[in-house]
């Protein structure tokens, strides 16, 4: 015996309810592109190569989505289609047939060759390094906080898990970061960025981007580095040119001019009490 009409007619209903759902979801996420909702769950990007990232994101969900799409809509057509308790008139279930092997092979195949040519392109526009950058920070992860280095301006500053670190950067002019660690891997993450990259000791990691929105913005360690991991918090301000100049001229005004080598502050005893003293003098990769 076969469902019921009424069995029949409300799977009817709830496939409607799904594609319905579905499409509204699609419909938003086209439609107001400057919601969390429409950026798929990202953040507001506040720098020019946001925009790049964002829509790499927001391109790979709906490309993601068609495919799906397709797939629910090839299985409900076959629930609906083949619904029959009786196998009459229903495709062979013990043989294979080729030409659907060689789809599922083909098909998945080219998908991946597609995001990986789109992968490849935005990450080498996004991770490229140009020549005549005027600003360069030398960031330093350490055990448990960041050292910024304003390279191009001969200041530094420094944080600690109680006081974390600020960085101040202009906003419109492309910066340089080079990333370097004294001790373990740490990761330099400012989620409004849409980027992060490894901190890795006994090397330099670097990368280049433009803030391009005033605001104060929240960074991480998005590497679980050790015990206070959690407190290798610091803000990042993004200012006008003006008031970058007073920050930076308030630093060598304070004695912070030159720039820290380790980034951290040296401790004595094995308490952690802080002597205030900054190490300028070490080399990088000391203070094991
Ligand atoms: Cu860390």
């Amino acid at each position: 015996m076969g469902p019921t009409r009424s069995a029949r007619s409300s799977r009817a209903r709830l496939v409607g309810v799904t594609i319905g759902a579905a499409l509204v979801l699609a419909g938003t996420a086209g439609c107001s592109a400057d919601t969390r909702l429409g950026r798929l769950g990202y953040p507001e990007p506040v720098t020019e190569q946001g925009s790049l990232l964002l829509s790499f994101w927001q391109n790979t969900w709906i490309a993601a989505f068609c495919v799906g799409l397709l797939t629910w809509g090839l299985i409900f057509w076959a629930i609906i289609a083949y619904r029959k308790r009786t196998h009459e008139g229903a495709p062979l279930q013990t043989r294979y047939n080729m030409p659907l092997e060689i789809l599922y092979t083909v098909a998945p195949a080219i998908m991946i060759a597609a995001l990986f040519a789109i992968t490849a392109r935005d990450q080498a526009e996004i991770t490229k390094l140009t020549p005549d950058v005027k600003n360069t920070v030398g960031v330093i992860g350490f055990k448990w906080n960041w050292g910024f280095n304003y390279e191009s301006d001969g200041a530094y500053e420094t944080g600690t898990p109680a006081k974390p670190a600020e960085l101040w950067l202009p906003v419109d002019e492309r910066v340089r970061f080079d990333l370097t660690s004294p001790d373990v891997i740490h990761s330099f993450w400012v989620p409004q960025f849409l980027f992060k990259m490894d901190v890795v000791p006994g090397r330099q990691n670097s990368f280049e981007l433009t803030p391009n929105k005033i605001g104060v913005f929240a960074g991480k360690c998005a590497e679980l580095c050790g015990t206070y991991h959690s407190a290798m918090l610091f803000n990042v301000h993004v200012v006008s040119r003006a008031d970058y100049d007073a920050h930076i001229a308030a630093l060598k005004a304070a004695g912070q001019s030159g720039s820290l080598q380790t980034g951290r502050i040296i401790t004595t005893g094995n308490a952690g009490g802080n002597t205030g003293r900054v190490d300028t003098s070490g080399t990088t990769g000391s203070n094991k």
